[in-house]
């Protein structure tokens, strides 16, 4: 984690504004931030060539040049992006401009950053340590959290709440949907806000990906809960793939 926070302190900005940030690494390995969806100049960017020892610090200092969206950081260190993630180093950036500020969604208490992030606990409730998976799948977790919290729950009126969900797990895709099957609106993905709101029962989420949605509870039942929680669902070829990594080794 960064400063102490899980996940890592949630980040916001806007379009046309100066961005700096000192990054200290205390880790014992090396490290270095990238700024997942955002265009800076090459040195700003978090190449992993660029990650520097423990003890270390790096500068960023950048013009956001990118239109509003949900965007994340996360560390870039070689072979060590999964673990970083699983250990909390990863967190919500968010840019604002006047695009989407014309747009009134909800926001303030109406709009909730929600960092998506599956952790293997083990049956006394203790969160297993990262290990090093042997696919480039990553360690799948068995158990949902959301800011660090194991199922977290919010306390909400009747009102349409706007959800920046990121999917901040290394190898967990969510199948998100509402308990009480009503739809989902989505408002925008990791290019922004979409052109026009999409309505959908249920949303595919892969590592890395973020979706802007609308939760309508408008005519929620006061005291009733409502679960936005992940749908079973199978890919269909996984199977296949691991007999295939079995049969020839590793793929890369
Ligand atoms: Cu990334």
């Amino acid at each position: 984690m960064l400063n102490n926070s899980l996940p890592s302190p949630f980040l916001r900005t806007r379009r046309g504004d100066r961005f700096r940030v000192t990054m200290e690494n205390e880790l014992p390995e090396a490290l270095i931030l990238h700024w997942h969806g955002m265009t800076p100049p090459e040195k700003m960017d978090g190449h992993p060539h660029l990650a520097v020892p423990e003890g270390s610090k790096y500068e960023y200092d950048f013009t956001v040049e990118n239109r509003a969206s949900t965007y994340w950081y996360h560390s870039h260190s070689h072979y060590r992006v999964g673990k970083h993630a699983y250990l909390g180093v990863a967190g919500m950036l968010i840019v604002d401009d006047d695009e989407a500020d014309a747009l009134q969604l909800p926001s303030g208490e109406y709009e909730i950053p929600l960092v998506l992030q599956d952790r293997r606990v083990d049956p006394s409730g203790a969160i297993v340590p990262y290990a090093d998976p042997d696919t480039m799948e990553g360690m799948i977790g068995n158990e949902p959290f959301g800011n660090g919290v194991h199922r977290p729950q919010l306390e909400v009126e009747t009102a349409i709440y706007r959800f920046r969900v990121l999917n901040g797990s290394n190898a967990r895709i969510f199948r998100l949907a509402r308990s009480d099957n009503k739809d989902l609106i989505i408002i925008g993905n990791d290019g922004g806000l979409l052109e026009r709101p999409a309505k959908v029962d249920y949303v595919d989420i892969s590592p890395g990906e973020r979706v802007d949605l609308l939760v309508d509870l408008r005519n929620a039942t006061v005291g009733d809960t409502v679960l936005l929680g992940s749908r079973a669902f199978m890919i269909s070829n996984s199977l296949a793939k691991e007999e295939q990594i079995q049969r020839q080794g590793h793929p890369m």
